[in-house]
C-alpha cells in the first residue's frame, strides 16, 4: 500500500479522519499519513512499540488501508481486547522487518504464535476466530467454513488485484513492481490499464452476490462472517474512483455497517477520511 503522500496530507486528513477508538488506542489519524519515502516528510521518530491489551494482543496497522480496516473491524466486532499501533512510515525499518520480513500490515503479535507475529488480514481473522471460538464470524463446520475460506481466497487472489490496479493510482498508492502503473509507461497506457482493471471488477463482484451470498443477507448467512468483513472493507476503496456499485452492493455495505455499528463505522471512517482527502486534491 501507499507509503507516499503529499506533505499537506496530514493537515487535511486530520480534519476528515476519525476520532481514536474507545477500546483500541491509536495515534491520531494525521500521523497515519506521514509520508515515509517523501524525503522531507519522512518521520524521524521511531514508532512506539505496540502495547498489548489485557489479552496480550497487539495490532500494527495503517489507517487508510482496507486490508487493515478488515482486521480493525473484526477485532472491534468480536470485542477482542487489543492495542493498535499506527506504523505508518515504519514498515521497512530494521526493527519492523526483523519481525516481519514481508514489511506488511496488518500484523498482530500474540502469545503462542510460533514466530511471535502473524500477517495477512484473512489469516489474522481466521486465527483470532479459531483461538477465541468465534463461530459466529467463522463457522466450525467444515463445509460452511470452506465457503468462507473460498470467498476470502477469491477476494485476495482475484477481486483485490483488480481493485488495487483500479484505485491505487487515485489513492496515490504505489503499485506493485511489474504493473503498468509501476512502470515508466506513457500516462495513457497507465490510464488504459487502470480502466481495464476497473472494468474487470464487475464479474467477480457479481460472483460474491450470486454465488457466495446466494440470496442470504451476508456470505455468512444472517450474520456477517470474516469474509463479509473482508469484502465490505475492500469495496470501500471503490469510492475513490466513483465506481458505480450495483444496488445490491450498496445495500450490502449499508447492511454491514448497520449490523456492526461503530465496530465498522470507526475504521471505515479512517479509510473514507483518506479518500475524501485525496479527492479534495484533484483539480476540478
Ligand atoms: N494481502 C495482504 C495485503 C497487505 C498489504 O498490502 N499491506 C500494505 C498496506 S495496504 C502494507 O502494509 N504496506 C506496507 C509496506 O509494504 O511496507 C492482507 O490482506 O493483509
Amino acid at each position: 500500500m501507499a507509503k507516499t503522500t503529499t506533505k499537506s496530507a496530514k493537515k487535511l486528513v486530520a480534519k476528515a479522519a476519525m476520532k481514536p477508538v474507545a477500546k483500541a488506542a491509536t495515534k491520531p489519524a494525521a500521523k497515519a499519513l506521514k509520508a515515509k519515502p517523501a524525503k522531507k516528510a519522512a518521520p524521524k521518530a521511531k514508532a512506539k512499540p505496540a502495547k498489548a491489551g489485557k489479552s496480550g494482543l497487539k495490532l500494527s496497522m495503517l489507517k487508510p488501508s482496507v486490508n487493515n480496516m478488515s482486521v480493525r473491524v473484526f477485532a472491534r466486532a468480536a470485542g477482542l481486547d487489543h492495542f493498535e499501533t499506527d506504523v505508518w512510515g515504519h514498515t521497512r525499518s530494521p526493527e519492523y522487518m526483523g519481525r516481519n520480513p514481508a514489511h506488511l500490515t496488518p500484523m498482530i503479535e500474540d502469545k503462542g504464535l510460533p514466530r511471535g507475529v502473524l500477517w495477512e488480514s484473512c489469516a489474522i481473522m481466521q486465527y483470532l476466530a479459531n483461538k477465541h471460538g468465534l463461530e459466529k464470524f467463522y463457522p466450525k463446520a467444515p463445509a460452511k467454513r470452506a465457503m468462507i475460506d473460498s470467498a476470502m481466497f477469491y477476494l485476495i487472489g482475484t477481486l483485490y488485484p483488480y481493485v488495487a490496479r483500479a484505485t491505487y493510482p487515485a489513492l496515490n498508492f504505489p503499485q506493485y513492481a511489474g504493473e503498468v502503473g509501476h512502470s515508466d509507461a506513457h500516462p495513457d497506457r497507465k490510464s488504459e490499464a487502470q480502466k481495464a482493471a476497473a472494468a474487470s471488477i464487475a464479474e467477480p463482484l457479481e460472483v460474491f452476490h450470486s454465488f457466495f451470498r446466494n440470496g442470504k443477507p451476508f456470505i455468512g448467512g444472517k450474520n456477517p462472517s470474516i469474509a463479509d468483513i473482508r469484502l465490505a472493507a475492500t469495496l470501500e476503496f471503490l469510492a475513490v474512483i466513483d465506481y458505480a456499485l450495483p444496488e445490491w452492493a450498496r445495500d450490502y455495505m449499508a447492511a454491514m455497517e448497520k449490523k456492526l455499528g461503530k465496530a465498522y463505522a470507526e475504521p471505515a471512517g479512517d479509510v473514507r477520511g483518506y479518500i475524501a482527502y485525496v479527492k479534495s486534491q484533484v483539480p476540478a
